[in-house]
């Protein structure tokens, strides 16, 4: 397995928990370290006991090189880059890294979120420096489709969608997943599979998209957007997500401009739910901002404003590509003065964080950014507080 984080190691750990025994390659020496000691770097629920036990069983052993494998995995991470183009390079490091060590008859299987193209590009760069196993070896693709919090359920019982390069490889990667994957395991080409998984981020991206929108319109003409995305949602052919400060996450507000850049012309919808999610997280500013100018107006001086919840989403202590996060440090930025709250992070590098009870207390304005269960059953007195529900954790 190359690549030990967020979707690498789980699934190491798991492939291990079945008796087969992983291998796991990190560039990272301290995550190889953590590794081997039975600990993990990631929060995920129920990894830790997972690797605890295949790393005691001595199934699951990591390091920062390769060794010669029957199958080789790769889960490395594809960002983008300026102007939000693909960055595949760590997918051609990953190949580069395990070249020497391959032979005819080994699979290859491709995880992490690619363009369309990419597992074809691994088998040219793979036909040019082992010219001598060409045709010989099993190449695939195979998205991840995990929920961050969920991530060992789903890895399990997930349907899976499975893509080689010819038919051979498709054969030999169903064959595998079969051993550690209870959903069904769906077979097609490399290129419809690489695309499913682009194309499943962007379509909730865009009910996402639609959601923030109409969060917008009902916020003008003072429609509580939560009560009636329920009521619509009584429909039975409408099913409408929820709004929220934006769209964060490494998956879902970077995939959708994969398609973007690669198809400028035709995909409009894509680029215009991208751009209406980001809109939505300068919306709030805008409106926190104008809380604070009326605040200060009638009580002549600034208002001390509540972040509740920095994550990414509900629960967890991811940070990456956080709108939350991005709104509190904008309003820092702008000199407010700023309580920041997230229950699931103990300490930040630069964020001093207080307890959410001394923040109810001590805030003229409570902006909820996430819905943590903390914020869930809070019993506020409104004319304590001016209160921004950008999440709906407080709903009615
Ligand atoms: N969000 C909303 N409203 C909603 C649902 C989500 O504003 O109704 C926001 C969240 O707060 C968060 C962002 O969207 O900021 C993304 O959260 P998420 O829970 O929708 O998804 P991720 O990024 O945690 O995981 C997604 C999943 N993709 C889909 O559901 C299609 C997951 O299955 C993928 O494996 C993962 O991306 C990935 O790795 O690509």
């Amino acid at each position: 397995m190359v690549g030990l984080g967020y979707i690498g190691l789980p699934t190491a750990a798991l492939i291990a928990s079945r008796g087969i025994r992983v291998h796991g390659v990190d560039i990272n020496p301290s995550i190889v370290e953590t590794i081997n000691q039975g600990k993990i770097h990631i929060i995920e629920p129920d990894l830790d006991g997972l690797v605890r036990n295949d790393v005691e069983r001595g199934l699951l052993k990591a390091s920062t090189q390769p060794i010669e494998a029957d199958v080789y995995l790769i889960a490395v991470p594809t960002p983008f880059k300026d102007g939000h183009e693909p960055d595949i390079s760590y997918v051609e490091s990953a190949v580069r890294l395990i070249l020497p060590y391959l032979s005819e008859g080994k699979l290859v299987i491709l995880e992490s979120t690619s363009p369309v193209g990419t597992t074809e590009k691994m088998r040219q760069l793979m036909d040019r420096e082992r010219p001598e196993l060409q045709g010989k070896l099993h190449i695939a693709y195979c998205p991840e489709r995990v929920l961050p919090g969920r991530i060992i359920y789903e890895l399990e019982n997930n349907d899976r969608v499975i893509g080689g390069l010819d038919e051979a490889a498709t054969r030999k990667a169903m064959e595998f997943y079969s051993a550690f994957v209870k959903g069904t395991l769906h077979q097609t080409n490399a290129r419809t599979a690489e695309m499913c998984k682009l194309v499943e981020n962007a379509s909730r991206d865009l009910n996402i998209a639609f959601a923030n929108e109409l969060s917008m319109i009902c916020d003008k003409v003072d429609i509580n957007v939560w009560e009636l995305i329920s009521l619509a949602n009584r429909h039975p052919r409408v099913n409408i997500l929820q709004p929220g400060p934006g769209v964060g996450g490494h998956c879902i507000a970077v995939d959708p401009w994969f398609l973007v850049h690669d198809f400028p012309q035709e995909a409009k919808v894509i680029r215009t739910a991208r751009e209406v999610n980001d809109y939505k997280t300068e919306w709030l500013m805008g409106k926190i901002e104008q809380a604070a100018a009326a605040f200060q107006q009638e009580h002549q001086r600034d208002p001390k404003i509540a972040c509740m919840g920095l994550a990414f989403k509900a629960d967890i202590d991811d940070l990456r590509e956080s709108p939350a996060l991005e709104v509190t440090q904008h309003l820092i930025a702008k000199g407010y003065h700023v309580l920041a709250v997230e229950p699931n992070i103990e300490e930040h590098p630069t964020l001093k964080l207080i307890p959410y009870q001394k923040a109810l207390t001590e805030a003229d304005i409570l902006v909820f950014l996430v819905r943590h269960k903390e914020f869930r059953n809070l019993n506020l007195k409104s004319d304590h507080h001016i209160i921004i529900d950008s999440c709906g954790v407080l709903k009615a």
